[in-house]
């Protein structure tokens, strides 16, 4: 079948993944991320456009940074793409699709995603990221996906309140953590299953919410089609795809995506000294703030003279108070102007009109959220490499 018909099939809502059985269409180029080791190919999967592919199986897709520059909300059809499994559901009838309900409850629940759909819902624009988003910029190196900045994105999201779910359900006192699985799993059953959780009191927050729709049309096949976890301010890793079980439960989850993966040291910094293993961890949390300068490509040559910045920033949902521009290494800093406010989730876009002089000039952008958090002029060492939050430096030569 060709490309272009797989696309049509999705479109039309047939609800199979056929192309991803199948190899995805390679672009004859490549592309170099700026590090070592940094040649990656663009591919097309279905419902894609070519996007940056860290690996193939699973697919593991990366949005290219210029996409940011096209404004707030994330294409779908760009956004980046992370699975941990290589089983991924490649066939889902949406009419027979069910989201059970189950564990500490006082009536299990089976849910169509009509009746779902039926419920009242709510919309968030937030910004889903990968912990390990910019891992490949860390010194030294560590292990997993060597990532540029393009695993994260912002999306109009429509669902329904979580909460209302369980209450369907009817959460049994004595709760504490629930559970969420999707449709994909191991190749092989030594490997853990994709399960996370969220304490109680999050879960029903009115915030986390099941999405079905991604700016207003239904979720992209590989951003979890027909159904997935939204948790607002929260890193990606707990926004479950293909989600299919809910599970309550009065007793703490300790499976290997929470237990052993996904954690944090557990410090103010959530940062060891480069090379060191943390001594304690927790569970890897909120966002923390960035900023990036997206209308300039680093190492670019551009016209002297006033230049318009532009680019994004966010954080786990405080909202941003200020973005500063520096050129000159921190010592002085301009206020940037803000964009449209979509939400405290959400990217907050933002522009300057700075006049470069001939020369080279290495331009920082930061970003303080409302929370008074913000961005170090030094990178922090993270052991899994998550978490980079360093202020980001774009050097131009103006002539
Ligand atoms: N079912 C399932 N959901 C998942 C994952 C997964 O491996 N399987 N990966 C998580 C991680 S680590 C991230 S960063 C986000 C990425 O969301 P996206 O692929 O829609 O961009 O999905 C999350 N949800
Ligand atoms: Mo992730």
């Amino acid at each position: 079948m060709a490309h272009l018909d797989r696309r049509r099939v999705l479109q039309g809502g047939l609800g199979t993944l056929a192309a991803a059985a199948a190899p995805a269409r390679a672009w004859a180029e490549e592309i170099a991320l700026p590090f070592g080791n940094g040649a990656r190919p663009l591919v097309a999967y279905p419902g894609k456009r070519p996007l940056i592919q860290t690996t193939a199986r699973p697919p593991q897709l990366e949005t290219p940074f210029s996409v940011f520059d096209e404004g707030a909300i994330t294409p779908s059809d760009a956004f980046f793409v992370r699975y941990h499994l290589a089983d991924i559901p490649l066939e889902i009838d949406p009419e027979t699709f069910r989201l059970g309900v189950t564990g500490h409850v006082e009536h299990p629940v089976s849910l169509s995603l009509a009746e779902i759909k039926a419920m009242p819902q709510n919309e968030i624009v937030a910004v889903n990221q990968c912990s390990g988003n910019s891992r490949g910029f860390f010194e030294p190196r560590m292990a997993g996906g060597q990532l540029g900045n393009g695993a994260m994105g912002c999306a109009r999201w429509t669902g329904v309140p979580l909460k209302s779910v369980l209450d369907r359900a009817g959460v049994k006192a004595g709760a504490v953590q629930v559970t969420f699985d999707g449709l994909d799993g191991p190749v092989l059953p030594e490997t853990p299953d994709f399960v996370k959780a969220l304490g109680l009191d999050h879960a029903r927050d009115g915030q986390v919410m099941l999405a079905w729709a991604m700016n207003g049309a239904d979720l992209p096949w590989l951003n979890g089609f027909p159904l997935r976890l939204v948790v607002p301010g929260f890193y990606g890793t707990y926004w479950v795809k293909h989600l299919n079980a809910i599970t309550i439960r009065d007793t703490p989850f300790d499976g290997f995506f929470m237990k052993s993966a996904y954690r944090i040291p557990d410090n103010a910094c959530a940062c060891t000294e480069p090379g060191q293993a943390a001594t304690a961890t927790v569970p890897i949390g909120r966002l923390n703030v960035r900023a990036f300068l997206t209308s300039l490509a680093d190492g670019a040559d551009i016209k002297a003279g006033l230049t318009r910045l532009r680019g994004i920033a966010f954080d786990g949902g405080s909202g941003i108070r200020v973005v500063e521009v520096s050129a000159n290494d921190g010592r002085t800093w301009t206020k940037a102007e803000l964009g449209q406010d979509l939400g405290a989730y959400a990217f907050r876009p933002w522009s300057l009109d700075l006049d470069l002089t001939p020369g080279a000039h290495a331009l920082r952008v930061r970003a303080t959220a409302q929370d008074g958090s913000t961005q170090p002029m030094e990178a922090r060492w993270h052991p899994s490499g998550y978490m980079r939050n360093v202020v980001e430096t774009t050097r131009v030569r103006a002539a």
